[in-house]
Formats: structure tokens, C-alpha cells, sequence
């Protein structure tokens, strides 16, 4: 189906993306708004090169969430999986800590085979998105190599040797995004971040050091988006101090950080217009420093993702009703360079 309508510019949302809790969100989102509204920009600093091929984990999950294949338990890699492959691989001694179910295995080899032949990881996106029936612009963050490296008291450690082989079990100390500094965004992120009739802006509920900092690592982006005048939201992916998935809360602890939807807040003041929380946390609201939505965040099922997309929507529609001349623009605000 066409991606063309993203182009229109007026009533598009973009969704800025990492993981499984992001891709609930934006499959809200897609479901909310009309057909090629939704423009889903994804993080790559997960993406790494194994057994010869190009992974691209987070591009992945939103891409089989949208087209309604994502395996419905572990919300990475397609439904109705089998293992063969893997098996085989075990048997033979080879390196199996990294799942690659058989269908997902098409995906891996179809967008290295892309990649070889000097095309960019966004024509792939866009082409696997039409091949899914997805009627919104889905894009990696970059087409430019950019890599998250953990810094652990183990060492410094690939993004998913981290995650997957180790289980995120080493202490955090840091986190360093290879290649943020030369990488550029893609142009249609530029694109849609500068067009002035952008409706929103989303930061899903992703982990913010993991998935979300490879974005503002790239100073193009970071610019751009202290620069607009669109609303951005940000959804906390802290609920009632802790994280509804993933390490999240097992990181801030390592950085010394509080577990609190305010260390979200802190952590991209400047960004943001405004910041969604749940309701378990309604105390922590006045501490906030934006103005905060209070609802329910936990996205169990479809009718979750939709009502909270909607509310996520509505939040930022009341935010740029505003007098212009009451809202301060951001780009003025003191923001972490
Ligand atoms: N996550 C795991 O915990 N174990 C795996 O073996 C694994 C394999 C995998 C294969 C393809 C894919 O698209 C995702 C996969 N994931 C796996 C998820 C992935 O590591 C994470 O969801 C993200 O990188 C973090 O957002």
C-alpha cells in the first residue's frame, strides 16, 4: 500500500521508537490515526552483524507488529515460529545464543541481500513495510552506522551480547553510541521533523538510555527536534518505579539514578512539552516540570494501545492549542548538548 500520505504533512504523528513497549504504542497510533499518518522512526543501535547477516531487532519488531505478525508473547520476531533452523545450527556447534526463528530468518537474508547490493536500510524498510501491508512510513533512525555499546563492569559489551547472551545481568556503567557523532538521520525523519504542520511528536514508552539516547546521540536530530514547534510527548516507561519490560530499572539503579517517572522527566527536560504517566504515580505529578498527562499506561491488549494512542494524541492536540506566545520555545530553554 502507498507511503505517499505521509507527505501531506498535516495530521501526521511521528513516533520516535525502540523495543516492544514502543512498537505497543505505535501500533496504537497506526490504529488511531487515518491511513499514512503515522511516520514510526526506529532505533539501529541494536542492529549487528551475525552469521553473516544484517539484524535490525527493533526495525524488525515494529515492522512485524504494524503488518499484524509479531509473535503475541515475546513480542520480537513472527508469530507461528519454528526453530529448525536453530537446531541445526546448535547441533553443529554454531553460535546459537541469538534466536533466529525460520521465518524471521527471511527478513535477515532478504535485507542483507539489499544492503550487499549498495541499497539503504530505509529502501528496505520501506520495501518490507509494503510487502507487510503497512500503510505508514516506518524508518530506521539512520542508514549510517551507529552502534550501542554497553560499558559494564564486565567490559565494554555489543548491544545484544548484552541483552540477549548475557541477559543484561552485567553491571551498567555506561552507555556509549558508536558513530552517533558522524551519522545522520534519515532525510525523511528530517523531513517530517521540519515540516511546521506535524501534529505530534511521540517518544513511546522505550527505555530512554537503551533505545531512545542512540536518536539524541545524532546532534542533527537532538537539533531538530529542539527545534520544532510540535509538540512532543514523551510516555514513561516507569510504572510505580518500575519498568513495565526490559532492564530499564536495572539500569537507572546502576547509574544511580531513581526509579521514578521524574528522572524521565529530568532526563528530557528540554525535549519535551510534555510527559505521560500512570496512575499508580499520580503523586509525582506536580514534581514533573512539564505538563503530565495521568492515565493508565500498561498496554495489555489492543484496546490499551488504542485508547492510550488516542489519549497520547489528544495531550499533545491540548498542548499546541496553547497561546503560542504563552508555550516558550524549547529551543530557548537550556537543553543537555
Ligand atoms: N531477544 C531475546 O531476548 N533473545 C533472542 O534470542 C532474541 C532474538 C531476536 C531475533 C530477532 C529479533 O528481531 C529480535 C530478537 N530479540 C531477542 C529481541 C531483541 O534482542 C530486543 O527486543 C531488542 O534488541 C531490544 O529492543
Amino acid at each position: 500500500m502507498s507511503q505517499m500520505g505521509n507527505d501531506r504533512g498535516a495530521d501526521t504523528v511521528l513516533a520516535l521508537c525502540g523495543g516492544i513497549g514502543g512498537a505497543k504504542l505505535a501500533l496504537g497510533l497506526y490504529h488511531e490515526l487515518a491511513p499514512g499518518q503515522l511516520v514510526v522512526a526506529v532505533n539501529t543501535g541494536d542492529d549487528f552483524e551475525h552469521l553473516g547477516l544484517c539484524i535490525s531487532p527493533d526495525l524488525d519488531t515494529v515492522l512485524y507488529t504494524l503488518g499484524g505478525v509479531a509473535d503475541p508473547n515475546r513480542g520480537w520476531g513472527r508469530a507461528n515460529e519454528t526453530w529448525n533452523f536453530m537446531s541445526a545450527l546448535d547441533e553443529l556447534g554454531g553460535e546459537a545464543w541469538f534466536q533466529l526463528g525460520d521465518r524471521d530468518l527471511a527478513m535477515h537474508v532478504e535485507r542483507t541481500g539489499y544492503l550487499r547490493d549498495g541499497k539503504l536500510l530505509s529502501e528496505f524498510a520501506a520495501h518490507a513495510a509494503r510487502k507487510l501491508g503497512i500503510n505508514a512510513l516506518i524508518l530506521p533512525m539512520t542508514d549510517d552506522r551507529l552502534r550501542t555499546i554497553v560499558v559494564t563492569n564486565d567490559g565494554e559489551l555489543p548491544f545484544q551480547r548484552y541483552f540477549v547472551e548475557r541477559r543484561c545481568a552485567p553491571v551498567v556503567g555506561a552507555l556509549r553510541f558508536e558513530g552517533a557523532e558522524r551519522a545522520r538521520p534519515v532525510a525523511k525523519l528530517l523531513k517530517s521533523l521540519a515540516n511546521p504542520a506535524l501534529r505530534a511528536i511521540v517518544i513511546c514508552p522505550s527505555n530512554p538510555y537503551l533505545s531512545i539516547d542512540p536518536f539524541l546521540a545524532m546532534p542533527e536530530l537532538r537539533r531538530a527536534l529542539s527545534c520544532t514547534r510540535t509538540p512532543v510527548i514523551a510516555v514513561s516507561p516507569i510504572i510505580g518505579n518500575q519498568a513495565v519490560k526490559g532492564p530499564a530499572a536495572k539500569i537507572m539503579t546502576e547509574l544511580g539514578i531513581p526509579v521514578t517517572t521524574q528522572s524521565i522527566a529530568a532526563h528530557y527536560r528540554g525535549l519535551i512539552d510534555g510527559l505521560v504517566i500512570d496512575a499508580t504515580d499520580a503523586h509525582e505529578a506536580s514534581n514533573i516540570g512539564v505538563p503530565t498527562l495521568t492515565t493508565r499506561t500498561l498496554m495489555l491488549d489492543l484496546a490499551d494501545r488504542k485508547r492510550l494512542a488516542g489519549e497520547v494524541i489528544a495531550f499533545a492536540d491540548e498542548i499546541a492549542s496553547h497561546d503560542e506566545t504563552v508555550r516558550v520555545p524549547r529551543s530557548t530553554i537550556g537543553r543537555p548538548s
